[in-house]
């Protein structure tokens, strides 16, 4: 019914997309990213760092005020999350990774889905959407990307039937959101009934941490300027890339460290 055909040649929908920045180019132009973390200082610093190793010229992370490893971002504490998502040079934001299922969780949430930014929403914001009820995603200004594993996804779109495919399909279009259904095969889905699979990614990317480097590549592509779909693909594209690079062994931690190797290879 959909009738548009599954692509699942990632490389070539990234490859055109990827520039390398410009003379013109200064730490605001190259996209302000703002990662609203809430209680786990690991998560946040991972999505922190990957957001920055994607190629946003600017972090803000809000965070427990003790952050690991991540001098290059801003940290802010949690009490400042609307000072941050109000300054109109964020272009992109990110919540869910370390974010936990508080009621401050929950007005975090909020205040992220009512902020003028290009959203990325991974791990417990997708949790705290699932109990709000997934309609809560429909305030989002931009189509916002969705990150889920196969946990996450399960809990807000019970409903969904068919294949992986297909339930990503019908996920993007009740959520209005792009879908990166993640997995050994993940499969990024938009509204219009695109999907894309990416399906080489090495297993050794099934350790602690490295959804949440992900959500910060796909925030910081978003903040660039690549519509929903595209910095999806092409963050699943690096992220799955920088782990063959990083090599059996690797943790969450080293995959930002390879991100600028697998830019390279594209430009
Ligand atoms: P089971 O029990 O395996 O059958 P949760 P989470 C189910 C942060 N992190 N992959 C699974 O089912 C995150 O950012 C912090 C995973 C289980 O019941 C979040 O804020 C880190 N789970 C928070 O931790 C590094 C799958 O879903 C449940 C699944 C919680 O995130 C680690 C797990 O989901 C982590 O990223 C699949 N493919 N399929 C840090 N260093 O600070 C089914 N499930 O409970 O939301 O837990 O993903 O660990
Ligand atoms: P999360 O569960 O949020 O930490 O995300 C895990 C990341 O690792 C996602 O990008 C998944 O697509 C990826 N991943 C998990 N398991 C595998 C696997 N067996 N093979 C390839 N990629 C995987
Ligand atoms: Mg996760």
């Amino acid at each position: 019914d959909i009738g548009v055909p599954v692509e699942s040649r990632l490389q070539d929908i990234v490859r055109p997309l990827l520039v390398a920045p410009g003379p013109a180019d200064y730490k605001y132009s190259r996209g302000y990213v703002a990662t609203i973390a809430g209680e786990m200082p690991g998560a946040a610093a991972l999505t922190a760092v990957a957001a920055l190793r994607g190629g946003a010229g600017y972090v803000r992370l809000v965070a427990p005020e003790i952050v690991p490893g991540v001098p290059s971002a801003i940290v802010q504490g949690k009490g400042e999350a609307a000072e941050v998502l109000a300054d109109p040079r964020v272009s992109a934001a990110a919540i869910g990774p370390g974010l936990g299922k508080s009621d401050e969780a929950r007005a975090l949430l909020e205040q992220v889905l009512a902020a003028d930014a290009k959203l990325v929403l991974d791990a417990d914001a997708l949790t705290l959407a699932a109990e709000a009820g997934s309609d809560i995603l429909h305030r989002a200004r931009f189509t916002p990307v969705l990150t889920p594993h196969a946990g996450e996804f399960s809990r807000l779109f019970p409903a969904c039937q068919g294949s992986k495919v297909d339930r990503a399909r019908q996920a993007a279009r009740e959520a209005r959101a792009v879908i990166v259904y993640k997995g050994p095969d993940t499969v990024i889905a938009d509204p219009e009934g695109r999907a894309a699979i990416a399906a080489a990614a090495p297993h050794w990317l099934a350790t602690a941490g490295t959804g949440d480097v992900l959500t910060g590549v796909i925030a910081a592509m978003r903040a660039w300027g690549f519509e929903a779909f595209e910095a999806a693909c092409a963050g699943v594209w690096l992220h799955g890339r920088a782990a063959e690079l990083a090599g059996p062994g690797m943790i969450a931690d080293d995959l930002p460290g390879h991100l600028p190797a697998a830019f390279a290879e594209c430009l």
